[in-house]
């Protein structure tokens, strides 16, 4: 069964994404939302899930939860919504083939919580896992242009990769237009890995919630746990982190 019209997936592939409306409806949001809960109530924990957090630009010295990765291996609603489900499904229709899950995220964006300067995600250095992925962002709280909705520049992701490990530059965006794309609980946006888009900070008082889940073609790997272990020595999360020396989030 197809969870993608012809339209979706045509828009897809010129774009370098979609929105789709409703893709969960309000039952499965309730589950979702209650998961969220879940997995943001875990305490720190070295070794395990991985959680970040950013100094709060409204109140100075207060540190707020960013995100938190790696988290399906310690909760078995996500475990199954993410694999061998309609979301993997809709993800293995767009690639022609089956998909694997290569990450996942929660971004919190508390009020305070800052924006993502424009970038595309493959100059993370997911060039060394694979040559293309596909992100399902999941908006689990209404997410507008005040409290930091995504921005996408349309049709730029057939121009390759800028440079890795740093966001694109004034000259690189001279010729995008980043649109915004303001989202309900249930609608999902789809995106290609060398889609450019960034948010603006969140200056209302709600947080803003929203879920990121990555996939590469099977046929490439699975390389999700190299990808962690990885992530893990380059930039650990902060209960993990050696006292007196520096972590800068890059990209
Ligand atoms: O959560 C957001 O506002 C955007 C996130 C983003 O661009 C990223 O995590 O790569």
């Amino acid at each position: 069964m197809s969870h993608l019209t012809e339209e979706q997936i045509e828009a897809f592939e010129r774009d370098g994404f979609v929105v789709v409306r409703g893709f969960y409806d309000d039952q499965e949001m309730a589950q979702i939302k209650h998961w969220v809960e879940e997995v943001q109530a875990y305490p720190d924990a070295p070794g395990k899930y991985q959680r970040y957090y950013e100094d709060s630009l409204a109140e100075p010295g207060q540190r707020l939860l960013n995100r938190m990765e790696n988290f399906s291996p310690y909760h078995r609603g996500f475990a199954q919504l993410f694999h061998n489900s309609k979301l993997q499904e809709a993800i293995s229709e767009l690639f022609g083939e089956p998909a694997v899950l290569f990450k996942e995220k929660i971004n919190f964006k508390f009020p305070g919580g800052d924006g993502f300067k424009p970038h595309q995600d493959h100059q993370a250095g997911w060039w060394k896992y694979n040559n293309l992925c596909i992100t399902a962002l999941i908006c689990i709280d209404e997410a507008n242009q005040e409290n930091g909705c995504l921005e996408i520049a349309p049709g730029k992701h057939k121009s390759g990769m800028f440079k890795g490990w740093t966001p694109l530059s004034e000259e690189e965006m001279k010729e995008m237009e980043f649109i915004s794309c303001p989202t309900q609980p249930g609608d999902m946006i789809l995106f290609d890995s060398f889609t450019p888009h960034g948010s603006q900070p969140n200056l209302t008082d709600k947080q803003r919630r929203l879920l990121f889940i990555t996939y590469n073609r099977l046929s490439e790997g699975d390389t999700r746990e190299q990808y962690y272990e990885d992530k893990r020595k380059s930039y650990p999360q902060d209960c993990e982190r050696e006292e007196g020396k520096e972590y800068v989030f890059r990209v």
